[in-house]
């Protein structure tokens, strides 16, 4: 089980990232708790000195398993189901621009909340024909360099669009693409889920990245979920990929972080 945290490249309003800015000093605090790797989350790619990010992860021995892309949404209302179309295409041309990123350092590409919410006045079908054709057209455009896409389920009160695995696998049926699977992430399965490890097995290997936090979304073992059971019903599945720790910073980032580590590695030496 490889473990990464989340990291913001740059200041954010979403809570959940553990560590956020000062990407030096992070990346090599992350290291130094002994992260195998760091899920960046990016707004924007051009805002990212790749150069630096290549030298720093580097020196740091640190791997890029995924990328984020909410903060698009987050902090500037892009989604791929908004009835505006500019906004609509500058989602899909937002989402395309991570790509050769996300193929130089082989991280998956989140589509978390970037997908949207239905909107006051669209027909929930309509949404999700957009939605749809969106990640027809990413996936497509991110095939010829190797890369995936993983949609997460999120809960129902921070998206009303696939808030359950059952969902998620519905629309990697009806989006067809190969490169196209799901991130599955326990702070949402636990509202949302009747079995978690059911979900997980039925999920499969349709599963490309995995998120980590608590019930409360403090880090593993703040709350109560059974992370000894759920990981190890992850690791039946045949899941090759990484565990990524996505949890609130507290008491604080550095408590947050050390105590995941120490708490998650516990359960690998079972
Ligand atoms: C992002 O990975 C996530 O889990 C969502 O809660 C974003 O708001
Ligand atoms: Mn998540």
């Amino acid at each position: 089980m490889r473990l990464s945290i989340v990291l913001s490249t740059q200041p954010a309003k979403f809570q959940a990232a553990t560590f956020k800015g000062r990407l030096e000093t992070n990346l090599r605090h992350i290291a130094v708790l002994g992260y195998d790797g760091v899920e960046l989350a990016i707004r924007d790619p051009k805002l990212v000195d790749l150069n630096k990010l290549e030298r720093l992860t580097r020196e740091c021995k640190l791997s890029i398993p995924a990328i984020g892309t909410g903060q698009a949404w987050g902090e500037e209302g892009l989604s791929f189901t908004d009835p505006d179309p500019l906004v609509r295409r500058l989602a899909i041309e937002r989402i395309k621009s991570h790509i050769p990123i996300a193929s130089h350092f082989g991280a998956v590409i989140i589509i978390g909340l970037i997908r949207g919410i239905v909107k006051p006045g669209v027909d929930p079908a309509q949404a999700m024909d957009w939605l749809v054709e969106a990640l027809g057209e990413c996936s497509s455009a991110a095939i010829p360099q190797g890369v995936r896409l993983a949609l997460e389920p999120i809960n129902r009160f921070e998206t009303t669009l696939i808030n359950s695995t059952a969902q998620g696998l519905d629309l990697i049926e009806r989006v067809g693409a190969d490169n196209f699977g799901l991130l599955l992430d326990t702070f949402h399965m636990n509202i949302e889920e009747p079995d978690i490890q059911a979900s997980i097995r039925q999920c499969g290997t349709r599963i490309f990245h995995f998120h980590v936090a608590d019930s409360n979304r403090w880090y593993p073992g703040a709350g109560h979920l059974d992370f000894m059971s759920i990981l190890m019903t992850l690791a039946a599945t045949g899941y090759p990929g990484w565990v990524s720790g996505e949890f609130l910073p507290k008491p604080d980032a550095e408590t947050s972080a050390r105590q995941a580590i120490v708490n998650l590695r516990q359960i690998q030496s079972f």
